[in-house]
C-alpha cells in the first residue's frame, strides 16, 4: 500500500483501481478540485515519499533541584548526520527538560559561555522579578547568575529561553530553549499516559546554510525554510497501538502552526499554557501561535504496524512529525473527563487598560525602554485589559508574572477557541482582532514585562514595562 493509500484511509481503501467509496477517476477528479488547497487534511505534501525520515529526538530530563545550565555554542545532530552548530542549553538543542514538583523550590544557575550578553526567562512560570530572567537581568559572557524560586503553580508545560533585550529571536533561533514540565498531586490522580508515552513536541521552523541553522530575518519576522520538531529535521517517531501525551509547544520566532492529523483524527486538548482546561475538547484542527502550549491526547489504538499518519501545519502544508505504527499494544489509559477544578476570574466589564500592539515595534505608540515604567498594576485585583491588533500581525501577547484567562475576541476569528479555555500567559493576536483577557497579579510585586512574543516584534521594541505594586 503507498502512504497515499494511507493517508487517504477514510476515502480509500484496497488496491489502486478498486477503490471502494471512490473510483480512482473520481478520486482524481477530486483531487483537481483541491489542487491549490493545502487546507485539505488527507492531501499528502509532494515528493513526501521521497522522504527520509529521521528518529524524533526526545530531550533528555534534568533536575531543577541544583542545576548548572550552560548557554553556549555546541553542535547538534539534526538528524541523518546532518550537524549543525547551534547555540544550546549544556549541548542540547532542545534543551534538557526540567521536571519539577508544584510546592518545591528550584535553585540552580546559567553559566554564559556564549560571546554576548544573555538570560534566561521561566516562560510561564510565576516567580519573583529577580527570578524571573526577563530583559533586565542579563548576565555578561563568561558570568553566571544564580536562581531560587517556589513552584507556586499548577502542573503545565512551562518553557525556558533566552530574553536579552534586542538579541532574543537570534539566541532562540540558534536552539537555545527547552521544555520545563511541572507535576502536581492533581495531575497524577487522572492516570494520564507517562514514560515513553508522554512526549514533547517543541515545534518551529529553520533555515539551513549548507548543513548549519541560519539566522537572519527582518523586523517582520523569521520565516524558515524547514519545520523542526525537537531540533529533527523530517522527524518520526514509532507509537504503539494506545493513547499518547503529547506536550507541545510552538517553539518558533515568528509562525503561527494549524496543526491536524493526516488521517483527520481529533485531538483530544486537556490543557494549555497554563494546566488543565476545564473540560476536555475534541478538534480536528488547532491554531498555535508562537510560545502557546498544548496537551494533547492521540489515539493510535488502531494504528496498525507499520500504518502511518502525519502531524501536519496545513497553513505552511508542511509535514511536521510522522506517527508509524510498531503494532504493540500499550497500556491502556482512560482519557479524563473530568478535569481538576480552576476558578473562573471575575471581573470588570470594560477594559481597565487597552493596548495597541502597533506596527512590528510599538504598543500604544511606544518602543520598549528598559527605564521607563510603562504602566502600575494593584497587587491582587482583577483586571480587564483589551489588547488590539495595529496590523502586522499575528502578535501571540505574553505576559510575565501571572497566568490571565481569556474571556472574548472580536473580529478577525471573532470568537475564542476551544484551546484558550483555562489558564494562559500568551494569546494569539491575528490581524484585525481584539482580546480581552481577566488578570490578577497575586504571586508577587515588582517589575515584569508584556511583550509579543514574534521574537523580532519583541527585538525591536514591541514590550512594555510594568511594575506590580
Ligand atoms: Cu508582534
Amino acid at each position: 500500500m503507498t502512504q497515499t493509500h494511507r493517508l487517504f484511509g477514510p476515502f480509500v481503501s484496497g488496491e489502486a483501481g478498486h477503490d471502494r467509496f471512490l473510483t480512482r477517476r473520481a478520486f482524481l477528479q477530486t483531487s483537481a478540485l483541491l489542487a491549490g488547497s493545502v487546507a485539505f487534511v488527507g492531501m499528502p505534501s509532494p515528493g513526501a515519499a521521497q522522504v527520509t525520515r529521521n528518529p524524533l529526538k526526545i530531550p533528555p530530563t534534568a533536575s531543577p533541584y541544583g542545576f548548572n545550565l550552560t548557554c553556549g555554542p555546541a553542535t547538534s545532530d539534526l538528524g541523518g548526520g546532518t550537524i549543525s552548530n547551534v547555540l544550546a542549553y549544556n549541548g542540547q538543542f532542545p534543551g534538557p527538560t526540567f521536571i519539577g514538583w508544584r510546592g518545591d523550590t528550584i535553585f540552580g544557575r546559567i553559566i554564559n559561555n556564549l560571546s554576548e550578553e544573555t538570560i534566561t526567562h521561566w516562560h510561564g512560570m510565576v516567580v519573583d522579578h529577580e527570578n524571573d530572567g526577563g530583559p533586565h537581568h542579563t548576565v555578561i559572557p563568561g558570568a553566571s547568575r544564580n536562581y531560587k524560586f517556589p513552584i507556586i503553580q499548577r502542573a503545565a508545560l512551562n518553557w525556558y529561553h533566552p530574553h536579552p533585550h534586542m538579541m532574543t529571536a537570534r539566541q532562540v533561533n540558534l536552539g537555545l530553549a527547552g521544555a520545563f514540565i511541572v507535576r502536581d498531586a492533581e495531575e497524577m490522580k487522572l492516570k494520564l499516559p507517562f514514560g515513553p508515552y508522554e512526549v514533547p513536541l517543541i515545534i518551529r521552523d529553520a533555515t539551513l546554510r549548507g548543513n548549519n541553522l541560519d539566522y537572519n530575518a527582518p523586523a517582520s519576522g523569521f520565516n524558515g525554510r524547514l519545520p523542526m520538531v525537537n531540533g529533527t529535521l523530517n522527524p518520526k517517531l514509532n507509537v504503539d497501538r494506545g493513547y499518547y501525551r503529547f506536550r507541545v509547544l510552538n517553539g518558533a520566532n515568528a509562525r503561527v502552526f494549524r496543526l491536524a492529523l493526516s488521517n483527520g483524527a481529533p485531538f483530544r486538548v486537556i490543557g494549555n499554557d497554563g494546566g488543565f482546561l476545564p473540560a476536555p475538547v475534541s478538534v480536528t484542527q488547532i491554531t498555535l501561535g508562537m510560545g502557546e502550549r498544548l496537551d494533547l491526547l492521540v489515539d493510535f489504538r488502531t494504528l496498525a504496524a507499520g500504518a502511518t499518519v502525519m502531524l501536519r501545519c496545513l497553513d505552511a502544508g508542511w509535514d511536521l512529525l510522522q506517527f508509524v505504527g510498531t503494532g504493540v499494544t500499550a497500556p491502556t489509559v482512560v482519557p479524563p473527563t473530568i478535569m481538576p477544578k480552576i476558578e473562573t476570574l471575575v471581573g470588570p466589564s470594560v477594559p481597565t487598560r487597552t493596548f495597541s500592539f502597533d506596527g512590528m515595534s510599538r504598543i500604544n505608540g511606544q518602543e520598549f525602554d528598559m527605564n521607563r515604567t510603562d504602566f502600575t498594576v494593584p497587587f491582587g485585583v482583577v483586571e480587564r485589559w483589551r489588547f488590539v491588533s495595529g496590523g502586522n500581525g499575528p502578535h501571540p501577547i505574553h505576559v510575565h508574572g501571572a497566568s490571565f484567562q481569556v474571556v472574548s475576541r472580536s473580529g478577525g476569528r471573532g470568537a475564542l477557541m476551544p484551546w484558550e479555555a483555562g489558564w494562559k500567559d500568551t494569546v494569539l493576536l491575528l490581524d484585525g482582532e481584539s482580546v480581552d483577557i481577566l488578570i490578577r497579579f497575586d504571586g508577587y510585586r515588582g517589575l515584569y514585562v508584556l511583550h509579543c512574543h514574534l521574537l523580532e516584534h519583541e527585538d525591536h521594541g514591541m514590550m512594555a514595562n510594568f511594575v506590580v505594586v
